[in-house]
């Protein structure tokens, strides 16, 4: 049966969140997570920085919740853990507050083994701003400033979190709900610095200047280019050219 999530969820809230947008389900699936493992939800923190995702545990989770500067979700989300080693602290914020203008914090939590579970909502843009290129944005996607299409190689965030020394980094779609709800299972069992990039399609920035003419088939669109990553074993380059990865990938400190 699926899990009630209302009760984790301040009462009279009005979501922000577009049609169709991937954050809207994310809410969701990392209540669903927490309830599974039975978590009390009052064990925990969540912390989140600037941008539309930022909004998905601020206003909505009925939680102690900190909606803090734009990049500064994770050294915010570092102090807490280190004062209180007890908090289970989760960090959700999205790609442009944790890889542009937080990259460092990334990328130092991550060296450091600090003991967060940060889930990175990867919509590809700067939405809440007006839909600017990020570094996750794929080469040749049209963006507010790259009209013509961008001409720059986006980050890999897993394999960039997993170098700098993750203890547990995955990358799944909104479109998977029942991998992505097992993997922040995993990431909130596991001691050290767990990293989730979740693929959070957003229409009004991301699939209408793509000429992606719904919020489903924005949806639809990003679920297709999901491939696993057994399935992605032995393709070519040229094959996997347009794919998304997902799965689980190594253990950064092996
Ligand atoms: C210091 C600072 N610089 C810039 C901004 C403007 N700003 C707010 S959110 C944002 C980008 C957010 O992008 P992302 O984290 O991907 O969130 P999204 O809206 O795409 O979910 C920017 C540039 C700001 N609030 N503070
Ligand atoms: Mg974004």
């Amino acid at each position: 049966m699926a899990t009630d999530v209302k009760q984790y969820l301040r009462p009279g809230i009005i979501t922000p969140f577009c049609p169709g947008c991937g954050d809207r389900i994310l809410v969701r699936l990392i209540l669903t997570a927490i309830d599974e493992l039975k978590i009390n939800i009052d064990d925990m923190l969540f912390v989140s920085g600037i941008g539309c995702a930022a909004w998905i545990p601020s206003p909505h989770f009925n939680a102690d919740t900190l909606h803090t500067l734009h990049g500064r979700a994770i050294a915010f989300a570092t102090g807490a853990k280190l004062f209180n080693p007890k908090l289970i602290t989760m960090v959700v914020s999205g790609d442009g507050d944790l890889a542009s203008i937080g990259g460092n914090h990334l990328i130092h939590a991550a060296r450091r083994n600090i003991d967060l579970t940060v889930i990175c909502a990867n919509n590809m843009v700067y939405a809440q701003t007006g839909g600017q290129l990020a570094p996750t944005t794929p080469m040749g996607s049209s963006t507010s400033t790259t009209v013509e299409g961008n001409l720059e190689r986006p980050f890999d965030l897993c394999k960039l979190v997993n170098a700098a020394g993750a203890a547990y980094t995955a990358r799944y779609s909104v479109t998977q709900p029942s991998l992505l709800i097992s993997s922040i299972k995993k990431a909130l069992q596991t001691e050290g610095f767990s990293f989730i990039e979740v693929i959070s399609p957003c229409y009004t920035q991301f699939g209408r200047r793509n000429r992606l003419d719904s919020p489903a088939n924005t949806l639809k669109f990003f679920a297709d280019k999901c491939i696993m990553k057994e399935d992605a074993e032995g393709l070519s380059p040229e094959e996997l050219k347009d794919k998304i990865i997902t799965g689980e990938f190594s253990n950064g400190r092996s």
